[in-house]
Order: C-alpha cells, then structure tokens, then sequence
C-alpha cells in the first residue's frame, strides 16, 4: 500500500510515509545527505489537506491593503512583466526532527517526523516584491498573507492552508512566487503551478497551491498561523493567539549519513550533514562529537549555496568496536551554536527542535 502511494506521488518505495491521505512522507536521512541540492524524489512532502487539482485558468489573486487588485493568470505572472528568478533556498518543516522530542514524551496527533522533514531545492518565479510593487501597498499594510486552493479538514473550522509574514519580509529580494523547482515545472505535490518561497522561515509559510496573496494589517488569521505552528508551554492546549507564533528558523545541524555499509573496524567512516542558519546569518563552523560530547572536531564545510540554503559538511572518522554517540553541532556568524539535548526544547506540538545533531552507530568487532 505504502509502496503505491509514493509510487502515484513519484517518489521512491523506501520513502517514509506518515500519513497516505494527506500524503505526508520524508527521504530516508541517509539519501538526503548525499546531494547538496535535494532531487525531487528525496524532498519531503507536507501536506494538511488532500492535493487540490486545479483548473487549467486557475489564477492568483493579489488583494487587502492595495490601491489596486490584481487578478493575474499563471500565464501573465510569467509573460515578461515581471523579472524572472532564481533562489536556492531549503525549506525545513517546524516539526522536522520531532521523533526526537517524542523520544522524550509522547506528542499524540502529531507525524513523527525524523530528520528528513527539510530539503533544498532551486526556485524559479517572479519576486514577490515586484508583484506587491505592481498592486500599489496601502501605508497600513504591515504583514502579506498567502492563501492556498485547497481545503484542509483537520483544521477547525476545516479551511484553506495559509499563513503571512511580515511586509518587511515579503518584500526582500529571496521571496519568491514558484513554478520551477530544480529546473523542472513545479510538481503539483509540492505545490505545482504556484507556490510561495519564503527562505529562511518555517515551511508553513512557504504555501503551496497559491490562490491569493492579502496585504494585512495584522498576521494571517487563520487556524494555521492563529492556533497551530505557534510554540506553546508543557500542558497547554493549543488555543487561538496562545503560545508564540513560529516566523523565522532558527540555527539547526544533523547528521545525516554514514556509508552504506555497516562500518568494519579501522576503516574510515565518512559522516554527511547539514547545518542551516536562521535570521540572514551563515554557518560558520561545525562541530562533530564521537564520544558523547567529550571532544569535537572540525567538519569540512561543502559548497556554500548562498545565504538561504544549507551547508553541507563532512568529516572522516575511524571509530573502535562498540556504540558510538555521534553528535554534531553548528556554530553561526554571531557565535551562536545550538542546545544541547531536545528535552528543554520539549512543547505540546513537537515544533522547532534545534538540538545537536544525533546518531548512534555501532562498529562490530573486528574479525579474529
Ligand atoms: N497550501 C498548502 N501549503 C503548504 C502546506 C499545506 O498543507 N498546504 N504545508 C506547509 C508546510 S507545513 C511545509 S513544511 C511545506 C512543505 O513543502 P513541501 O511539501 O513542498 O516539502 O509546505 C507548506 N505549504
Ligand atoms: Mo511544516
């Protein structure tokens, strides 16, 4: 069953599926650690309601607080009037690396995402920015608000995905409106023929299946931005404007992949991973730990992609016989680095765990 269901969104049989309908399913840690930029097949999907078929003249509106309402077909967003762009930029999911915290405690309702719920990928489409300059921003206008087509059950009441960021943020030359995605039409699975791309925030607000941009005064009202994807205290219930609303990410590195095979005794061993800055900063270094936090050593930082994507890195190992506790951790250009354990990290929605990056790998004894 799960075979077809990744089979019928193009993705490869040893995906993990959380859930068929919605389909909601991640790349194996191991495959997304081996291309810097993510192949369609190895980019997690996230989706809160069933994917929307669209009609062939489905168009985007552009509307609020503007002197001047836009109604655009896909057609006249890419006909030339506005400059066309490319943004690499990863997206990473606010409940990725959550397994981690219900490793803690149990996080009833929510996917058990493990360290797969991110990718990078090259964007192309039009600025945002230049879409708002055409509509004419009211003064009052202070957040933009991005709507999809299609309607999610499990929010209450069921309704459209959406969420806004900041005008400030909108307007920033790396927000993106998307129709290719590594270079290839947009795949309707993530978001095809339209999604919004907002680099550097959570993927909550990289909507998908976009239907209408709306100039507010205040952030996005609804279920997804007024109740969930907002970090809220051990023991409460997530309740409109409860809890802190989640907007830009934050500092995150794992591990993402040793070779295939199990590793032998005294022969080297190549850890894979990604650091990942918040806020406009970059990575500036990497820590990597095989003995439980005791010493860390340098990784080597792979190709910069620019300031919205990950960084890559790698480091050689040889590890003696036994379990090993493989932590890494990332420090950024204000000298920030990462928590330690998940377990401060812990909050009833299992959002935003930044904690260093863990793997245990174990080396058999070497052969007599
Ligand atoms: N319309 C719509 N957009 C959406 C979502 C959704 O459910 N509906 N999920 C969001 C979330 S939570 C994430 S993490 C990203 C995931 O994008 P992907 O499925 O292309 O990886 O899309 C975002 N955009
Ligand atoms: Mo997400």
């Amino acid at each position: 069953m799960i075979g077809a269901v990744n089979q019928r969104f193009g993705k490869p049989a040893d995906t993990i599926v959380h859930e068929q309908d919605p389909f909601n399913a991640e790349p194996p840690r191991g495959a997304l650690g081996r291309e810097a930029i993510t192949s369609f097949e190895r980019f997690y999907v996230r989706g809160h309601g069933v994917v929307p078929e669209l009609p062939a003249d489905a168009t985007l509106r552009v509307e609020g607080l503007v002197d001047e309402p836009l109604e655009l077909s896909f057609e006249q967003l890419r006909d030339g009037r506005f400059p066309q762009v490319e943004v690499t930029a990863t997206l990473q999911c606010a409940g990725n690396r959550r397994v981690e915290l219900i490793a803690i405690r149990d996080i009833p309702g929510e996917a058990s995402w493990g360290s797969g719920a991110t990718g990078t990928a090259v964007w192309r489409g039009v600025r945002l920015a230049d879409v708002i300059a055409a509509v004419g921003p009211r003064p009052e206008a202070r957040h933009a608000a991005f709507v999809g087509a299609e309607r999610a059950e499990e929010a209450k009441p069921p309704q459209r995905f959406g969420g806004s960021v900041p005008l400030e943020k909108a307007l920033r030359p790396e927000v993106v409106l998307a129709w290719e995605m590594n270079g290839e039409p947009l795949p309707s699975v993530h978001g095809g023929p339209l999604r919004a791309v907002v680099p550097g925030y959570i993927g909550a607000r990289s909507v998908k299946w976009l239907h209408r941009v709306e100039l507010r005064a205040d952030p996005f009202d609804g279920y997804f931005q007024e109740t969930a994807y907002r970090l809220i205290r051990p023991g409460e219930q997530p309740a409109p404007g409860l809890g802190i609303e989640l907007g830009e990410i934050l500092l995150n590195a794992d591990i993402l992949s040793a070779d295939d095979a199990p590793p032998r005794p005294g022969s080297p061993l190549e850890l894979r991973g990604y650091a990942l800055a918040g806020g406009g900063r970059s990575v500036s270094r990497v820590d990597v730990s095989c003995d439980g936090g005791e010493t860390w050593n340098a990784a080597r930082l792979l190709e910069d992609l620019g300031p919205w994507a990950w960084r890559l890195w790698s480091l050689r190992v040889e590890l003696p016989p036994g379990e090993h506790q493989i932590f890494a951790r990332a420090w950024d250009t204000s000298g920030g680095t990462q928590p330690e354990s998940p377990a401060t990290l812990w909050n009833p929605k299992g959002y935003m765990n930044t904690a260093w990056g863990r793997m245990r790998i174990s080396v058999a004894p070497a052969e007599s």
